[in-house]
């Protein structure tokens, strides 16, 4: 916001007041007004994103094939057959996007590893020219005193591992491919996240069937993968403390569904919190209290998962923060149920974004972390990622003027500091995403980006939202 604005909307608060009669703060006209809804000192404010959606350079340097490449590639997965072979050629152009990162004045930037550049076959011998790379992003983040935050798997699984996450030995090249890296990196990266979104890269993948490598399994199988995904952070977390060279902060990206009371009385409240804990128990339940609770258990009956001695110890690992990923609300209510809740669906007219799977729920970020912090009391949290798509499109003067994804993200970050100002612990925020990239099954065809990106040309423009982010890190608050 320039000061002409700033000034203008102070000329015309000051005459609405007069009207009023009522007084406003004394606020010299062309300062900034202190906002009621600033951060505390010290939060963290950055952008986030995943190899395979904007790195392209998929033969590049000894990468070999992850079940994603193998996926996008088979005909009528993904809309009109769209894959990142080349996405935002991240690969090669990262110095731009680091330059954008600093141009937001971004402290931290949340970017994932790919596993098949760093282990081209799952396990066996690491691709040194792979790790090159990320030495390089790393040096490069530094350079302009941005902190990496790394997460080192974000769905690119390498296909040549047998079985993929049907494989409990998946979970332990996946230990070993984080200790790896831990000891290249940690001398400079003292942020990890294992993995990202539990429940997307098993139901959706071996259960729907949605997503790579798009299997159908019967329950018991596919609990079976959801407990070799949980059990791969586990042993992760365990991996990346073992290997550190110097204090690491270990975390892991979760999104939990985001159970919103209907309304906030202490029954739906109360509704809320058991939601969360049991709508997502074999995932950050299981995490969060290494152990998995009864009514999931009594739930899958024959088909729970076979847990062998020390698995739940290990999945249990303490966490130095927990990362969440929010997108949207699942509002419930108390109901009189055994199970105690009621998930209310959405009417027609709910109100979504581009994708229309992200109903705007702003509450629901407040209530995400209020719930994880009330029910397991992390050290720390994250909002890891938080964003939406819009259809965003070049105004004649070549401006990208996407007010509604400044309406979304002011939204939420107003509910995200109705967090912070109750003092929960949360210490930083990622806006999903930088800069549009490959949006898994809807290809290009979604743009999440504060960057608007050509992929004809791989050229990078900021959006209205870039100019609105910037000041929200300037200022430290909403604007
Ligand atoms: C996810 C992933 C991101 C998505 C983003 C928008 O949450 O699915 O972490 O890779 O692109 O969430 O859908």
């Amino acid at each position: 916001m320039s000061n002409i604005t700033r000034r203008q909307f102070g000329k015309a608060a000051a005459a609405a007041a007069a009207l009023s009669g009522v007084s406003l703060p004394q606020i010299a006209f062309g300062q900034t007004p202190a906002s009621d809804l600033a951060y505390p000192t010290g939060f963290l404010w950055g952008c986030a994103t995943a190899a395979y959606q904007i790195e392209g350079a998929v033969h590049a340097d000894g990468r070999k094939p992850s079940i994603w490449d193998i996926f996008a590639h088979t005909p009528g997965k993904t809309y009109h057959g769209e894959t990142g072979d080349v996405a935002d050629d991240s690969y090669h152009l990262y110095k731009e996007d680091i330059a954008l990162l600093h141009n937001l004045g971004a402290q931290t930037y949340r970017f994932s590893i790919a596993w098949p550049r760093i282990f081209p076959d799952g396990a066996g011998q690491p691709n040194p020219q792979g790790l090159d790379y990320y030495q390089r992003v790393v040096d490069e983040l530094l350079a302009h005193n941005i902190t990496p935050y790394v997460t080192l798997f974000h769905w690119d699984l390498p296909a040549a591992l047998p079985g993929g996450w049907q494989s409990r030995d998946t979970a332990k090249a996946f230990a070993d491919y984080a200790a790896y890296v831990t000891r290249h990196l940690s001398d400079r990266v003292h942020h990890f996240m294992t993995t990202n979104e539990i429940v997307c890269f098993t139901d959706l993948g071996y259960l729907t069937g949605r997503f790579a490598p798009g299997l159908k399994l019967p329950r018991a199988q596919a609990n079976q993968v959801r407990h070799h995904g949980v059990l791969a952070h586990g042993l992760g977390v365990q991996a990346i403390r073992a290997n550190a060279r110097g204090p690491v902060q270990v975390g892991l990206a979760e999104n939990p569904t985001d159970f919103v009371p209907v309304i906030e009385t202490p029954e739906h409240i109360q509704a809320s919190r058991r939601a969360m804990r049991e709508g997502n128990a074999p995932f950050l339940t299981a995490i969060m209290e290494g152990r998995y609770i009864e009514s999931y258990l009594e739930r899958e009956g024959k088909n729970a998962p076979r847990v062998e001695p020390g698995d739940m110890k290990a999945i249990g690992s303490k966490l130095d923060f927990v990362g969440l990923n929010v997108y949207t609300p699942t509002y419930v209510r108390a109901d009189s149920s055994p199970q105690g809740y009621a998930v209310v669906q959405p009417q027609a007219s709910f109100p979504h974004m581009a994708s229309d799977w992200i109903h705007v729920g702003p509450e629901s970020i407040y209530w995400a972390v209020h719930n994880v912090c009330e029910l397991w009391h992390p050290q720390a949290v994250y909002i890891t990622e938080n964003g939406c798509s819009a259809d965003d499109v070049f105004r004649p003067d070549g401006r990208i003027e996407d007010t509604d994804r400044i309406m979304y993200l002011r939204n939420y970050l107003s509910q995200l500091h109705r967090a912070t100002s109750e003092g929960y612990p949360v210490k930083g925020y990622f806006l999903w995403s930088l800069l549009d990239n490959f949006e898994w099954l809807d290809g290009y065809s979604k743009r999440f980006g504060i960057h608007y990106v050509d992929f004809k040309t791989e050229k990078r423009t900021p959006k209205l939202s870039a100019e609105w982010y910037r000041e929200v890190i300037a200022h430290n608050a909403v604007v």
